[in-house]
């Protein structure tokens, strides 16, 4: 099927590490290596603790610019029973996007941008309205990239979702664009190895994941209430997106 295909392709990728370049290619790069560079670095004193659950912590800075709230998020989880490379599939492929999304009203892939090796998706999203604000929708690239470590065995896994422009996602009213930069980054661990890598089971995995959001709402809302919904939904999103993926690999054979 074209899902098994993407993944395939994906994955192709992270063996030959050959690909074409595009027109984002270097923006792509940049903003990729800054996340790895940064995500995975533990909070400071400047960070808040604002939502502790079993293994979840999602912290945040309270920032404003020009009186609109862009609060950075940062979220550490660690998900049993699952590969880095499950986690990132699932967030990154569009098929699955409204299983888990709960915010969204529609989302679409509106660009392919290299056909041979679809790492890099241009979607287009409507958000659903918050009352009394103006509804927001969003276009950004979304790029998957598996990344050797060299001194680990299992490479880490990142999504990316940056915003772009696209002529085919004219900003129109009564819309507001909203400007995220988003990463998600996983590591895989594997705990209590078997002497076998093949017999590794699904009760061996362990993954370590770090998912960071920068958003800026793109024009006034009122501050009070988008903190409120941030400090509800972020951990909201975070518990249901990886059951989620629990629950779409048990049975699974299992995705390094
Ligand atoms: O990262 C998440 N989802 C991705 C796929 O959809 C994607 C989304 C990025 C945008 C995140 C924006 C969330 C904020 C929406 C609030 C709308 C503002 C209204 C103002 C009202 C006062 O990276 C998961 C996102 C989980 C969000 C809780």
């Amino acid at each position: 099927n074209t899902n098994s295909n993407a993944i395939s392709k994906v994955s192709a990728q992270k063996e030959t590490a050959k690909h074409k370049s595009h027109r984002l290619s270097n923006e792509i790069e940049r903003i990729v290596q800054d996340h790895l560079k940064y995500d995975r670095e533990n909070v400071s004193d400047l960070w808040e603790l604002i939502h502790h659950e079993g293994e979840m912590k999602v912290y945040r800075r309270e920032v404003e610019e020009n009186g609109i709230v862009v609060d950075p998020l940062k979220c550490f989880h660690t998900v049993k029973g699952v590969t880095g490379r499950e986690i990132c599939h699932y967030f990154f492929d569009p098929t699955y996007r409204m299983d888990w999304e709960t915010t969204l009203d529609s989302t679409k892939v509106i660009e392919t941008l290299d056909k041979d090796n679809p790492d890099t998706l241009i979607f287009f999203q409507l958000h659903k309205r918050v009352w009394p604000s103006a509804q927001r929708d969003s276009c950004f690239w979304s790029h998957i990239r598996c990344v050797s470590t060299g001194e680990e065995d299992q490479p880490l896994w990142i999504v990316v979702n940056y915003t772009t422009d696209h002529a085919q996602a004219p900003i129109k009213s009564p819309f507001v664009r909203l400007v995220a930069n988003v990463a998600l980054t996983c590591e895989t661990q594997i705990i209590e190895p078997p002497l076998n890598p093949k017999d590794i089971k699904r009760e061996n995995l362990l993954c370590k994941l770090t998912y960071v959001a920068f958003v800026n709402p793109g024009g006034w809302a009122p501050a009070a209430a988008l903190r409120a919904i941030a400090k509800r939904e972020y951990p909201k999103f975070l518990k249901r997106f990886t059951s989620y993926v629990i629950e779409q690999t048990r049975d699974q054979p299992i995705l390094f």
